[in-house]
């Protein structure tokens, strides 16, 4: 720091890699990138040369996803290995990179495999998914690419298909698909598995179920991908998944009324029914058609007790005639139109 002060080569927070630049067919030590010989016509000499990126390459992939500003993980010495980490802090997305180093095993030797548990809390979402980047000798390495292709002399050739694998290799690539968790009180356990001397990166953020850009959270149509999030009268129910989206009373079907309840006076030949409004109203005003019919399993014919009625309750007079049922269903309705009789049943319109 003191150099930088007059060199401006010493800047600060950078640093100089000096490596061998000449790692012909996979003899070079600490190279970054490794050069192979390629002989595409098979006449037996060199047409070009392939350059593969090592994983050197990954590793500053991964520190590229870390903010400039870490907060240090509490570093732990289990069973003669280091363990440490950092978090990467940042509104919407939290990253965590956990490391261990064996400084016994240098060439990463050992087979043995942890799982690093990280007790998450402060979570503010319901749901979060969790994506993974490991690196190690097994993950987003040309190491065993390297172990397989047949060895040469550094001015040898090798044919396109036997380094076919190798150049395959030479991406960051992610641990699995991503995992959903729900968040209880704020808060979930988040394994992590990692070989000796490897490193793994995880991304926490909110689930984005429309894969859309917007956690379920805060998206103004969880289920619909809607990156523009376009919502014209502002009833936090965008114009991709809003009924009316000139009308911030409404913006879906309602739910389905539920609980009914019916209660049968035989002196005053009355019935009485009740039930509970839909969780998901889809409106700040519900109205309720009640129907009558005498087949239990076919509501097509049936008919209107109340239309549009203005509560969760209604009356009808007929008695069914002894040894005969009737049966009753309730169809919540608002602005933008009314709701099903359920999933198996269907009934006219009242009017
Ligand atoms: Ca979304
Ligand atoms: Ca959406
Ligand atoms: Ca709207
Ligand atoms: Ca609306």
């Amino acid at each position: 720091m003191a150099r930088a002060e007059s060199d401006a080569r010493y800047a600060r927070h950078e640093a100089v890699l000096t490596v061998w630049p000449f790692d012909y067919n996979g003899t070079g030590q600490t190279s970054v990138t490794g050069l192979i010989r390629v002989d595409d016509d098979g006449d037996g000499t060199e047409d070009r040369v392939a350059t593969i990126k090592k994983g050197f390459f990954n590793y500053i992939e991964v520190l590229a996803h870390l903010n400039r500003e870490l907060d240090a993980l509490d570093a732990q010495n289990v069973a003669g290995i280091r363990f440490g980490g950092v978090r990467s802090p940042e509104t919407d997305v939290q990253r965590f990179l956990i490391y261990n180093h064996d400084k016994y095993d240098t060439e990463s030797i050992e087979p043995q495999e942890f799982t690093a548990t990280l007790q998450l809390s402060g979570v503010p979402w319901d749901n979060a998914t969790v994506r993974r980047w490991r690196l190690d000798r097994d993950h987003s390495s040309s190491y065993h690419a390297y172990q397989a292709l047949p060895v040469r002399a550094q001015n040898g050739v090798y044919t396109p298909a036997e380094i076919a694998d190798l150049e395959a290799t030479d991406d960051l690539v992610e641990d699995g698909p991503p995992q959903d968790y729900a968040v209880v009180s704020g808060g979930f356990d988040l394994d992590l598995t990692l070989r000796v001397n490897g490193i793994v990166l995880a991304e926490v953020r909110e689930r984005d179920l429309d894969a859309d850009g917007w956690g379920d959270g805060r998206d103004n149509c969880p289920l619909i991908s809607n990156p523009s999030q376009t919502d014209q009268d502002g009833d936090d129910h965008g114009l991709a998944c809003d009924c009316n989206d000139d009308d911030a009373d409404n913006w879906a079907l309602p739910g389905e009324a539920t609980a009914l309840q019916l209660t049968h006076d035989a002196g005053a030949e009355t019935t009485s029914l009740s039930w509970l409004a839909p969780s998901a109203p889809g409106g700040t005003t519900l109205l309720y058609d009640t129907l009558r019919s005498e087949l239990l399993n076919d509501f097509s014919g049936a008919d209107c007790v109340e239309s549009d009625g203005n509560d969760t309750e209604s009356s009808d007079s007929l008695t069914p005639a002894a040894g005969a049922a009737v049966g009753f269903l309730v169809r919540a309705e608002n602005g933008c139109g009314p709701g099903s009789l359920g999933g198996e049943r269907v009934g006219p319109d009242c009017p």
